[in-house]
């Protein structure tokens, strides 16, 4: 039997708040499933997260099976894995309360990612998109991980979790591992294709953002629209965002490099290229999806998966709570 002990431990989750773009797969889910063997794995489907921004209840439910069937399509094993909802371990909420009281209000108000989401959704600023990185914080520090597989897009949040377990631990003692972030080389980042300055997210509407589950029409016609620049030449460069996206993209799908790409297309021009990035990434989603019919059709394993993922990730995370219950000086019962 594999020794859990000796393996690092890692813990990622994905928001059901839509379907999930190549930009989720890229710059985590891909990830995940190449990480699974060499360590010891919590992934989640973070739906306490996911109502910092209304969601039709219905949706939402069938948003968390539809997330985790993609989980399981992209190759992650519910065997070697915890996968769960994070609504089904209670301590990530309760840790999060604690937490809240160790983060300061000047930091969370620096997060560019409530700064943008308040933005977005200004008519409906409430607190906890004001306190979601300390959610997230409660996430991650629950299990003890030591990577925290990620997009760039998240650097900051871990950056506030590592603070505030280190604040913790100095307020106290050794109670928290210090988790480092961990993102891919490649599609760290994939931007809209429609404004391609900003990222690719799932709850954006519109031609920008590439969905797992779209099918090949979409995808031709969705990458054919990308927005590029006025010239023709496939090459990465400075103010080139759109090309740049389209490259970074190519890559992650293909293995080539940037050089490659540019000798591959040189002479050719833009429409070349995004036939060929149309077809390359359908291709990639076709596999995909085939496997996500399969997973998404059996409720009962889904339930199964679910159960089995929440009883391994609440054992690590009691732990945890109980141990940080115990440092501030709740009076326990047992
Ligand atoms: N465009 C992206 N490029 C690379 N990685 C990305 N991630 C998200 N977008 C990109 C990574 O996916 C993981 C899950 O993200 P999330 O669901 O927790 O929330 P998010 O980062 O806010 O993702 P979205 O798609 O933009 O969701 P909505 O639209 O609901 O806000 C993270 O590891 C993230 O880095």
């Amino acid at each position: 039997m594999e020794n859990m002990d000796i393996k690092k431990t890692i813990l990622s989750g994905v928001q059901p708040s839509g379907t999930l773009t190549i930009g989720n797969y890229l710059g985590a889910l891909r990830n995940w499933a190449k990480m699974q063997n060499d360590y010891n794995c919590y992934f989640c489907v973070v739906d306490l997260h996911a109502i910092t921004v209304r969601q039709v209840p219905a949706e939402l439910r069938q948003n968390c099976l539809k997330t985790l069937a993609l989980y399981l399509a992209v190759g992650i094993d519910p065997n070697k894995n915890a996968l769960f909802l994070q609504s089904h371990v209670p301590a990530h909420a309760e840790l999060s309360w604690v937490l809240s009281c160790y983060t300061m209000y000047g930091e969370l108000s620096r997060m560019t990612q409530f700064k943008d989401k308040s933005a977005k959704h200004s008519d409906n600023i409430n607190a906890g998109l004001f306190t979601y990185p300390v959610l997230m914080a409660a996430d991650i520090l629950l299990y003890q991980p030591d990577l925290v597989p990620v997009g760039s897009d998240q650097k900051q949040h871990i950056e506030l979790a590592r603070d505030i377990a280190n604040r913790f631990n100095n307020v106290y003692s050794e109670t928290f591992k210090i988790p480092e972030p961990y993102m891919p080389k490649i599609g760290t980042r994939i931007m809209s294709l429609s404004e391609p300055t900003s990222k690719m997210s799932k709850s954006d509407s519109g031609d920008g953002s590439i969905f797992l589950l779209d099918n090949k029409d979409a995808v031709i016609r969705k990458i054919k629209r990308a927005v590029t620049d006025s010239g023709s030449e496939v090459r990465y460069a400075e103010g080139k965002d759109g090309i740049n996206n389209l490259m970074s993209i190519y890559s992650a799908f293909t293995g080539k490099t940037f050089d490659e790409i540019e000798n591959e297309f040189s002479g050719k021009g833009y429409g070349d290229f995004k036939l060929a990035v149309g077809e390359t990434v359908a291709d990639a989603l076709a596999d995909i999806q085939d496997k996500y019919n399969v997973f998404i059709s059996d409720k009962e394993q889904l339930n199964k998966i679910l159960l089995d993922g929440s009883q391994k990730a609440s054992y690590t995370a009691e732990k945890t709570l109980r141990k940080v219950y115990r440092k501030v000086g709740f009076y326990s019962i047992k």
